[in-house]
């Protein structure tokens, strides 16, 4: 009985969780410590990230720049549709104590 309780319960917070989870997601290319620095405070807070690799160019590129026109660097990063704008963007948000309620957390 107790353990059929408690089972619900966790079910519960775990679907909450997922329904205030922000949609985040990264334009990096490889050997960018820009990315690789954005991705490391993502990783930090836990969050779960869809990352599309434009070192080559091609479609991701195009989206980016279909997403963000005046782009010019990597990484490019959005928060639930919004552009955040680069790694500098993501620390000051943190810095600032804003990146928390922006990922939904
Ligand atoms: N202030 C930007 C700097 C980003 C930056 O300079 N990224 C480099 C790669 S690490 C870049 O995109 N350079 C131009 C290119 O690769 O086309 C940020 O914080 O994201």
């Amino acid at each position: 009985m107790l353990l059929g309780g408690f089972k619900t319960c966790q079910a519960a917070e775990t679907k909450e969780e997922s329904a205030n989870m922000a949609k985040v997601e990264i334009y990096t290319k490889a050997l960018c410590g820009y990315c690789h620095r954005a991705r490391r405070l993502l990783d930090s807070k836990g969050v779960e990230y869809t990352e599309y690799d434009i070192t080559l160019g091609g479609e991701g590129r195009r989206e980016m720049i279909a997403r963000k026109p005046d782009a010019r660097t990597v990484p490019q990063i959005f928060i639930d549709d919004v552009s955040i704008g680069g790694s500098d963007d993501l620390a000051a948000l943190e810095s600032a104590g804003k990146l928390d309620a922006l990922l939904g957390l």
